[in-house]
């Protein structure tokens, strides 16, 4: 009786194809205020993870906050996770935020620095905008994913920015062509307990660029936001900092989030879940709002006004959706590195 083997051996090749005909990774640009809090390191280390796993192919990295040692740590956690000559951008008009926990940057280690970069040694940041727009310009028509993940400081530019010769294209024409969506944390968009005027950090600390963003952005290429009651509905479990990075003496991610949150704190996950739509956004782990269209108001309020064909949608996030998104940022973000440092 060979019927049966026959049929498996037929349907494997099947299968095999099927996953062979997998989606291309998703490419991203990451545009970060990585300073004032932790979740962006966090987030930066699902990009590597997902890079590995052949889910996303990180374009550059672009720093929306002005601080001497953004560029430098987020090229010794690109090194850190094997790519140390990723593209890094900073802003030029940005305002300056402190930082608990960039100083691991110039740690050392005996002489050595404990996590190596070149950045800040033999070589300086790109600016920004320069930075985003040469990018655009290398990706196929309609292919990059914009995650937006602190001010809107670069994309703002980037919407102002002229023709150069690097494109005949400005900003809006450039992102009309290259950008397929952009993934945003940014403002409020549902009650937040019983407050429905709450004004989230990423837009207040500097509404002109979020109020530019909402404004100037093109029609035909979505926004999907990331509102503040999305990241607080999933904390970071404490367990996972304590015993899931052990696999190297010293971890920037861990000792990153211990500088800035402790050990006793569950840190809402806000900008991962930027990320984890940006890749998968087939995969469910959030329900979409209806279409609509979102402004920006003086204090910083984001309003969302349904409309039909809308450029802009919102996360949501059931408790079974709430549950199954902590555990998939979980594992992105320990995952270790392919090659270890
Ligand atoms: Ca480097
Ligand atoms: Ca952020």
């Amino acid at each position: 009786m060979k019927l049966i083997p026959r049929i498996v051996s037929l349907m494997l090749p099947l299968g095999l194809i099927g996953s062979l005909h997998a989606a291309e990774p998703e490419r991203v640009i990451f545009d970060t205020d990585i300073t004032g809090d932790v979740d962006d390191v966090l987030a930066l280390a699902m990009l590597h993870t997902l890079e590995d796993r052949g889910k996303c192919q990180l374009l550059a990295v672009t720093i929306s906050k002005e601080n001497a040692l953004a560029a430098p740590f987020v090229d010794a956690v690109n090194t850190f996770y094997g790519q140390p000559d990723l593209p890094i951008g900073i802003s030029k008009t940005a305002p300056h935020r402190d930082s608990k926990y960039l100083k691991l940057a110039e740690e050392k280690d005996g002489d050595a620095l404990r996590y190596p970069r070149d950045i800040g040694v033999s070589a300086e940041p790109e600016e920004a905008v320069s930075l985003l727009r040469k990018t655009l310009v290398a990706q196929p028509d309609g292919s990059v994913t914009i995650i937006q993940v602190g001010l809107a400081t670069n994309l703002a530019d980037l919407l102002s920015s002229k023709a150069d010769d690097l494109s005949p294209l400005d900003g809006p024409a450039l992102i009309r062509k290259k950008v397929k969506r952009a993934s945003i944390m940014a403002g409020s968009l549902e009650t937040i307990g019983d407050n429905n005027h709450y004004l989230e950090a990423n837009v207040k600390n500097h509404v002109p660029s979020m109020q530019q963003l909402a404004a100037e952005w093109p029609n035909e290429v979505p926004i999907i936001w990331s509102g503040f009651e999305i990241g607080i509905a999933v904390p970071y479990p404490r367990e996972s900092i304590a015993n899931d990075f052990g696999y190297v003496e010293h971890h920037p991610v861990k000792e990153a989030y211990l500088l800035h949150s402790g050990p006793n704190h569950d840190r809402p996950t806000w900008d991962l879940t930027s990320v984890l739509y940006a890749v998968f956004p087939e995969r469910e782990f959030f329900g979409l709002s209806g279409s609509g269209r979102v402004t920006v108001e003086d204090d910083g309020f984001t309003r969302f006004q349904p409309a039909k064909q809308g450029r802009d949608r919102f996360l949501t996030l059931s408790d079974e959706q709430a549950a199954r998104v902590r555990e998939a940022l979980v594992q992105l973000v320990v995952q270790p590195p392919k090659k270890l440092p």
